[in-house]
């Protein structure tokens, strides 16, 4: 017997692997001026997505909350490992303590977390440690990644870029959101460690973004901000 400590994690080399499948790719060409009109279109699109913090109470079908969630999971994944999880809550009672145990975390970050740089940084955003909209808004979808899987019997099973990919998979869910029409926005309490305890999720997932979904409240504001230029965006080449 070997005195090896087993490995933390099993990767699939250690499992049967996967056959490599493939299968023609279903792909339709569209005509090349109506690329650069799809391409016009979708960015004027994005141009008027907005976060904002101000949400109506008033409802949103569960169905298209499902649809944003299927959006996002088709985003690209380290070995396709799909190292993602929504928690979608409309439940008003789970969202009341989400809030109140937010607001305990934000409490603190705001009143002495925050280096006074990062309160700086953040002040023309007019953030606080008060978070209505995770009341108001009548989803909140918690995003939580899958560091790693695991299995009923406690094997962990790696995952890759799991950053990266949750990034992606959040992009088109906010993407996804704006698209049908309703608003979201990236709210990050930190540190995040309650809402495992909260919404029962298991040691494996970490949240990394808090999303409240819904209509945008009738007086709902934004902060006044400029995007960067293309210029600002891109380097072509060597410049
Ligand atoms: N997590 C806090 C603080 C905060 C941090 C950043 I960076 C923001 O862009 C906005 C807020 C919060 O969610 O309020």
């Amino acid at each position: 017997m070997s005195d090896m400590p087993e490995p933390l994690y099993k990767t699939y080399v250690d499992f049967e692997l996967p056959e490599a499948v493939f299968e023609p790719l279903q792909y339709t060409r569209p005509p090349q001026a109506e690329m650069l009109e799809r391409a016009k279109d979708f960015y004027t699109e994005m141009k008027r997505r907005r976060t904002t913090r101000y949400f109506s109470t008033e409802p949103v079908p569960r169905e298209l909350i499902e649809y944003a969630i299927l959006a996002a999971g088709t985003a690209p994944s380290g070995a396709h490992r799909q190292p993602w999880r929504f928690v979608a809550i409309d439940d008003p009672e789970l969202k009341r303590q989400l809030r109140e145990a937010a607001e305990v975390e934000e409490l603190k970050t705001y009143s002495g977390r925050l280096s006074d740089e990062w309160r700086k940084a953040l002040a023309f955003l007019g953030t606080d440690h008060v978070k209505s909209h995770l009341t108001d808004a009548p989803w909140v979808v918690v995003l939580f990644k899958e560091a790693y899987e695991l299995l009923p019997d406690g094997t962990r099973i790696k995952n890759y870029y799991v950053d990266e990919s949750v990034g992606i998979a959040a992009g088109i869910f906010i993407t996804a959101i704006h698209h049908m029409g309703l608003c979201t926005l990236t709210h990050t309490p930190t540190p995040m460690g309650f809402l495992n305890q909260l919404l029962k999720r298991p040691k494996n997932e970490h949240a990394v973004l808090v999303l409240p979904v819904g209509y945008p409240a009738h007086d709902a504001k934004v902060p006044v901000l400029e995007r960067k230029s293309l210029d600002q965006l891109v380097q072509w080449n060597l410049g």
